[in-house]
C-alpha cells in the first residue's frame, strides 16, 4: 500500500517508486543478520554491550564526550531542548525548522520554551539573525538559553549549511554565552556533500544529534552527543519521556552496521536527486533550480493550474510514484538507498506525463 501524502491512502499500483521520505528503506538482509547476531542485555540498567557501543562511537565521531541512543531524531531533538533548557526560557530556531513544524508543539509541551525565529535563505541564518534576537537580562525577558540549526536543512530543500556561517553562529553563541544544538537527522549527507568532517561539524556545537533510519537505512534510531553532564541530563528526560529501551542492541547493531556501509553511499543518493531535478526542470508548469540540490530532497512547485500539491501527489500516487505535499503548491521526493537510478528516471517520467 502506498501512501501519497501523510495519512490518506492511494490504490495499489504494482511497483512503486516511493520518493516520499528515506525514512522507507528497510533493513537490508546484512543488516538484519548483525541485528539478528547482536550481544544484547538490559539498557536501562546500562547493560547492553551493543547499545554502550553505538554510544562511544557516535560521541568519538563528533568529538564529544558522550552519547544517548534514542527510538527517534524528534526524542533527539527534545532532549537536547529539555536538557539545555529551563520552562520559561527562549530558544532561537529558524521558522522553517524541524523543530517548528513537525514535532507537534514539543518545545513549549515538554521543556516550556517559547520559540523565537532567526530568519534567512532556505533554512540558514547568520550570526546577527541571534544577535538581534538576545535581549537584555532583565526580569521582564524569558533568556536566550538555546539556539538550534539544522543541517542539512530538511524544508531548505536538503540546503547545506555553509560551514563558514556556522561558525560564525557558533562564535555568536559562545560570546553570548548561550548554548546550540545541532539537528543533524541528515548530517550525514552534510558530511559527505561537503566534506566538512563529522568532528569538525561536532566541533560547532554544544550537543549533535543524527538519525541512523533515514538515508543511513537503519530501521530505528537517532542519537544525541554532548558533554557528559548534558547526556546524563538528556539521559534522565529520556526515561521521562518514555524513551528507555531494554534490548536495544538488536537496533544499534542496525546503526553500527549502516555507519560501516551506508555513509559514503550517499553521494549516489544526491546524484539521483540532482537528475531527478533536472528532469523536473523540464516539464512545463514545474519550478525547480538543480543548481539548489545539493542533497537527497528534491523541492519543486507545482503551478496552481494542476489543482495543488496534495491532488498532485494523490494522481502520483496511482501513477505509482510516491511523494510528499509540502505545501500548498509545493511538494518533495526523496532519494534514497531502496530506489535506483533506473527507479528515480522513471519517476522522472511519471511526473512529467502525470503534469502533461
Ligand atoms: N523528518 C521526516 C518528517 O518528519 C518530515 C522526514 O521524512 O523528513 N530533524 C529533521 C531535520 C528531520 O527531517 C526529521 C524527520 C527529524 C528531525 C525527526 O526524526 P524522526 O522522524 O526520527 O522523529
Amino acid at each position: 500500500m502506498l501512501v501519497s501524502s501523510r495519512g490518506s491512502a492511494a490504490r495499489r499500483v504494482t511497483r512503486v517508486i516511493d520518493l516520499r521520505s528515506d525514512t522507507i528503506t528497510r533493513p537490508t538482509a546484512a543488516m538484519r543478520r548483525v541485528m539478528a547476531e547482536a550481544p544484547v542485555g538490559d539498557d536501562v540498567f546500562g547493560d547492553d554491550p551493543t547499545v554502550r557501543l553505538l554510544e562511544e562511537r557516535f560521541a568519538g565521531l563528533f568529538g564529544k564526550a558522550a552519547a544517548v541512543f534514542v527510538p527517534s531524531g524528534t526524542m533527539a531533538n527534545q532532549l537536547a531542548i529539555r536538557a539545555q533548557t529551563e520552562p520559561g526560557d527562549e530558544v532561537i530556531t529558524h521558522p522553517e525548522s524541524h523543530v517548528v513544524h513537525y514535532e507537534s508543539g514539543a518545545p513549549a509541551a515538554l521543556s516550556g520554551v517559547t520559540l523565537r525565529y532567526a530568519d534567512g535563505p532556505r533554512g540558514t541564518f547568520g550570526a546577527e539573525a541571534v544577535r538581534a534576537l538576545i535581549r537584555p537580562r532583565d526580569p521582564h525577558y524569558g533568556p536566550a538559553a538555546l539556539v538550534t540549526v539544522e543541517n542539512t536543512h530538511n524544508r531548505g530543500g536538503g540546503r547545506v549549511w555553509p560551514v563558514e556561517q556556522l561558525r560564525a553562529v557558533r562564535e555568536e553563541c559562545l560570546r553570548l554565552g548561550v548554548r546550540m544544538h545541532l539537528d543533524g537527522a541528515r548530517i550525514w549527507n552534510a558530511h559527505v556533500a561537503s566534506g566538512v568532517s563529522l568532528a569538525e561539524y561536532g566541533s560547532l556545537a554544544d550537543t549533535v544529534s543524527a538519525c541512523f533510519s533515514k538515508g543511513l537505512g537503519a530501521p530505528v534510531g537517532s542519537a544525541l552527543a554532548g558533554d557528559e553532564r548534558t547526556i546524563a541530563r538528556a539521559r534522565r528526560f529520556r526515561k521521562m519521556f518514555g524513551g528507555g529501551m531494554r534490548q536495544a542492541g538488536v537496533l544499534t547493531a542496525a546503526c553500527l552496521y549502516a555507519l560501516d556501509h551506508h555513509v559514503a553511499r550517499l553521494g549516489e543518493d544526491h546524484a539521483k536527486a540532482r537528475a531527478l531535478a533536472e528532469r523536473l526542470a523540464r516539464v512545463p508548469g514545474v519550478s525547480v533550480d538543480p543548481a539548489e540540490v545539493e542533497t537527497n530532497l528534491v523541492y519543486f512547485g507545482v503551478d496552481p493550474r494542476f489543482g495543488g500539491a496534495d491532488a498532485v501527489c494523490a494522481r502520483l500516487g496511482e501513477a505509482g510514484v510516491g511523494a510528499l505535499s509540502e505545501g500548498p503548491h509545493r511538494i518533495r521526493a526523496v532519494t534514497h538507498l531502496d530506489v535506483t537510478a533506473d527507479d528515480v528516471s522513471r519517476a522522472g517520467e511519471v511526473i512529467a506525463n502525470v503534469l502533461a
